[in-house]
Parts: structure tokens; C-alpha cells; sequence
């Protein structure tokens, strides 16, 4: 896709959103152990949640489910009892849930102060902004496209409103390649950590443990995901 469609798209998808997933509101509670969300990027009810995370400050370990996916959508199956996603795996509560509304609540109720922001809980029209967004990324990070599993999940600093991670991460999905997830919005308390790390504070940056590769440029990303690990 032309660079100026597929960022104009993606930015025009954030905006879709009125901004919700680029700053962090009020998080509470920290989980001792890393929450698991089985989502696909192009998925309207995963966003919610994916903005949720942004907003309370939270990790996660993604384990992408773009439709034909060959391994992630069968955990699900085999461990949930269906294919319907989001669904989140909380081991500090012990809960696994389906339904984006009562993922976007658990989470408010355990790791923020307990309250749902406006624009994740006006019901039909937080789910129509949410399918807006989605409709302006036609069929991204939606669908299986074959690649070679990685030994070790990759990890990726972003946040969910920033229209450059959403192509790095639209990618990782397709690819079902597994990545902890840093939220690092505006005001993250993350991003002192990051910088000192990374040497400067730009998202998307990917680490991959797998070849020891360390990279900001969602182009660049997507490029390498393509030559590391897409197949055919
Ligand atoms: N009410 C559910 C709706 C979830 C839903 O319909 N998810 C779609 C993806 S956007 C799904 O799981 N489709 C089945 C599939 O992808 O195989 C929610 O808010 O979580």
C-alpha cells in the first residue's frame, strides 16, 4: 500500500476514535502477573480493549487471532469454549473472559479506579466509532497470512491510538507472531524506562529475542516481520 494511504488511514482511524488510547487516564492497582489477550487488530471489540490497556497504563502478552489462524484460535477454542475475541486471560484474578464490554469493566475495576471512561462506555456508540475505525483499515491485521512461528515472543513499545504502531502491530497480527505488548501513551509511567532503554522516545520499537534485532519505523517493522517471518 502507498506510505501516505496507509498512514493517512491509520491516522484517520485514531481520529475515528476521538483520540481514545493515545494518553493514560488513571490507573490503580498494578497486576503482579502478565494479563494475555487474544485479539486481532482489525477486530472493532479488540480495540476497546486494546485502548483500555493504553489508558490504565497496562502490559499484555498479545496472542494475535487473525481469522485462519492456525494456532492461537484453537487455544481459544480448546480453552474458552469458543471463537469470539477479545478474550482475555487475567492470572492474578483468575478470570477469562469474553465480551469487550466486560473486559473493558474487569479491567477498570481492577487496575483503575473502578469508573469506565465516556468514550468506552456509551454502549452502540462506542462499538459504531470502534467499527468506523476498522472500516477505514480494510481487512488489516484481520487475516492469517503464513508465517514461520518464533521461538520467543517478540516485544513492542506503543499505544493503541498512535497511527504508526497500528501498522507495526497490524503486521505482527497478520503474521500471528506473539509480542509483549508496553503501552507507553502520553503520560505512561513507562516511558522514562523506555527512553532509557531505546535512547529516545518514538513508537512503534520492536525488539526481537529471537535475532537480536532492535528497531523503531513501523515501515521498517513491517519490512523485517515480512523477511524474518513471512512464508511464501
Ligand atoms: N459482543 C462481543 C462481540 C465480539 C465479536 O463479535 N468479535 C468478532 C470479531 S470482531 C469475532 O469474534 N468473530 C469470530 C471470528 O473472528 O472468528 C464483544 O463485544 O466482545
Amino acid at each position: 500500500m502507498n506510505r501516505i494511504v496507509d498512514v493517512g488511514s491509520s491516522l484517520a482511524a485514531s481520529v475515528a476514535r476521538l483520540g481514545a488510547g493515545i494518553s493514560v487516564g488513571r490507573p490503580g492497582r498494578r497486576p503482579e502477573k502478565t494479563l494475555e489477550l487474544y485479539e486481532f487488530e482489525g477486530c472493532p471489540y479488540c480495540r476497546k480493549v486494546r485502548e483500555a490497556l493504553t489508558i490504565l497504563d497496562l502490559d499484555a502478552m498479545v496472542y494475535p487471532c487473525p481469522k485462519q489462524g492456525p494456532r492461537f484460535r484453537e487455544h481459544v477454542i480448546r480453552e474458552g469454549g469458543k471463537a469470539q475475541f477479545p478474550w482475555l486471560v487475567d492470572p492474578n484474578t483468575g478470570d477469562s473472559l469474553y465480551e469487550s464490554d466486560a473486559i473493558v469493566k474487569h479491567l477498570f475495576e481492577h487496575y483503575g479506579g473502578g469508573d469506565v471512561p465516556l468514550l468506552l462506555s456509551l454502549g452502540p456508540l462506542t462499538d459504531a466509532g470502534a467499527m468506523l475505525a476498522s472500516a477505514l483499515r480494510p481487512g488489516l491485521g484481520a487475516r492469517y497470512r503464513a508465517a514461520k512461528p518464533p521461538e520467543r515472543p517478540l516485544e513492542l513499545w506503543s499505544f493503541e491510538g498512535s497511527p504508526f504502531c497500528r501498522i507495526a502491530r497490524e503486521a505482527l497480527c497478520s503474521l500471528e507472531l506473539p509480542y509483549l505488548l508496553h503501552n507507553v501513551g502520553k503520560g505512561s509511567a513507562g516511558r522514562a524506562a523506555f527512553v532509557e532503554r531505546s535512547g529516545k522516545m518514538q513508537v512503534p520499537f520492536l525488539v526481537d529475542p529471537n535475532t537480536g534485532v532492535e528497531m523503531f519505523e513501523s515501515a521498517d517493522i513491517v519490512a523485517y516481520l515480512e523477511r524474518t517471518y513471512a512464508v511464501g
